[in-house]
Formats: structure tokens, C-alpha cells, sequence
């Protein structure tokens, strides 16, 4: 009998030593409740974002499947009832809100590049990208304006593919993409001659001008890349002194049609 109660011990302790064997290997992720708090104790948008889409954050996890679906809706729909409170307007305000992600020729926009939104060509609200493409952007309509039912365009170096139209109060979660670059036909297979002998036009210094170079003008504006000083006074097509939109304009042009004219 004293055996028998002996294996049985001996038993249990393997049973629990497997266990801790099994916690050590694999350490559980915070449940949801930890989560939970930690946005409802968030002060910041910032912070927000950390626990969605940081290291330790809930959008990881999920992704590696170690939280359910019907907790991570969960956490999403908090997520954004505090994004909203936390960024409360001056109330009456009349403004439509926008967050998400935005992607630069399927890159995430780097942090620190603007987004522009337009309304019939104009710029009406900028933003600066977050960490992981995330923006967060509000168009105020001014006083003596009437942007009701008005189409939204979004830029950052080119046009992205959605729209929105403005309503008073709204706030939409959006996917930006931006295909670089857009609505041009394509050019010769093989590039052209650099503009001239001094290699205008060639950014990328491969002895060519094409879609490349002004790809890179688009990467160096949303501070994805460095240019050297000669690849910037060589990508300063329209010699304004800076890189600018202009410029990966007039390269697309002399790329496709061999000529920088204006059509
Ligand atoms: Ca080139
Ligand atoms: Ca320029």
C-alpha cells in the first residue's frame, strides 16, 4: 500500500513538473483582460497603437493565432471607441475623421511622411504617418464652406486608389494604397538617355531614366531612402533647388513620351 501511494506521488510530481516544463517553453500571452485595461487606461492615441500594433500587441497574437477571433473583435471595437475619445473634437466641430494604415507601392508609408487630403484639388487637412503606416486624419470643414456629399482624395507623393465622400461627424476606418506611379502609360521597356550629359533624370545612377528613378524620388520624399547629393541634384529635374513631386513628375515624362513638355 505505501508503495502504491509512493508511485502515486511520484506520479503527480512528474505530471506537474511536465507542466512547468510546458508554461516554460510556451509563455501564454496576456489574456484579454490585460489588454482590455491597458486601452482603457491608455491616455494617448500613441499608446493606443502600442498595445494594437507593437511588439507585445494584440494584432501579433491574433495574427499568430493565439487569441480568438471573437476576443480580438472585441479588442478592435474598444481599440476604436477609445481612439475616438481620446481624440475628442471641440464639440460641434463639423469634421469626418479618418485612421488606418496607408502602403506606398505595397511598402507601410514611413513614419514621418505627410498625407494630404484633397477636395476638389485643394489641400483641406494634412497628417504626419505613424509607426506602421498608421494615420489619423480629420478634415474640418471651414466656416462658409459646405463640403457635404464632396469627394475625398488622398495624396502622399501620388493619388491613392480609394476615395471618401465627407460627412458631418463621421469617422472611417480606411486602407490607403498608393500604386507608384498611377494613370500614366507605360514607357519604353529598356529606359531612356539620361536628360542630359550631366545624367539628369538618372537618380538611381544605372546610366538610364525610368520608372526606378522616379520611384526612388517617391521612396527619398517619404523618407524610406537617403539620396546621395549628386543622386538629389540629379533628381532635381525641374532645378527648384529641392526634391520634390515636380520632379518625379517631369521624370515619368521624359521616361514615357522622351519629352518634358507639358502636355
Ligand atoms: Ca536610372
Ligand atoms: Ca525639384
Amino acid at each position: 500500500m505505501q508503495i502504491l501511494i509512493l508511485l502515486l506521488g511520484l506520479v503527480i510530481v512528474a505530471w506537474a513538473m511536465t507542466r512547468r516544463k510546458v508554461k516554460e517553453i510556451a509563455p501564454a500571452p496576456p489574456p484579454r483582460r490585460t489588454w482590455e485595461a491597458a486601452l482603457r487606461a491608455a491616455t494617448t492615441q500613441e499608446q493606443l497603437n502600442n498595445i494594437r500594433w507593437g511588439s507585445d500587441g494584440f494584432e501579433t497574437v491574433y495574427q499568430e493565432g493565439a487569441l480568438s477571433g471573437e476576443d480580438y473583435e472585441y479588442l478592435v471595437g474598444l481599440w476604436a471607441v477609445r481612439w475616438t475619445e481620446l481624440g475628442q473634437p471641440v464639440l460641434g466641430q463639423p469634421e469626418h475623421r479618418f485612421y488606418g494604415i496607408i502602403k506606398l507601392d505595397g511598402v507601410y508609408a514611413v513614419e514621418g511622411s505627410i498625407l494630404s487630403a484633397l477636395i476638389d484639388g485643394t489641400v483641406v487637412a494634412e497628417a504626419t504617418v505613424g509607426s506602421g503606416g498608421n494615420f489619423n486624419l480629420t478634415v474640418v470643414q471651414p466656416e462658409g464652406a459646405d463640403y457635404t456629399g464632396k469627394t475625398i482624395s488622398f495624396l502622399l507623393n501620388y493619388l491613392a486608389t480609394q476615395t471618401a465622400t465627407w460627412t458631418k461627424g463621421a469617422t472611417t476606418s480606411l486602407t490607403l494604397t498608393i500604386p507608384v506611379p498611377a494613370g500614366l502609360p507605360p514607357g519604353p521597356p529598356e529606359g531612356r538617355e539620361p536628360i542630359d550629359a550631366t545624367g539628369l533624370g538618372d537618380v538611381d545612377m544605372d546610366g538610364k531614366v525610368d520608372e526606378a528613378d522616379s520611384i526612388l524620388i517617391a521612396r527619398f520624399r517619404a523618407f524610406q531612402v537617403s539620396l546621395t547629393d549628386e543622386q538629389q541634384r540629379r533628381a532635381d529635374v525641374n532645378k527648384n533647388g529641392k526634391v520634390d513631386i515636380g520632379d518625379a513628375g517631369l521624370i515619368d515624362r521624359w521616361w514615357r513620351t522622351g519629352s518634358l513638355e507639358l502636355a
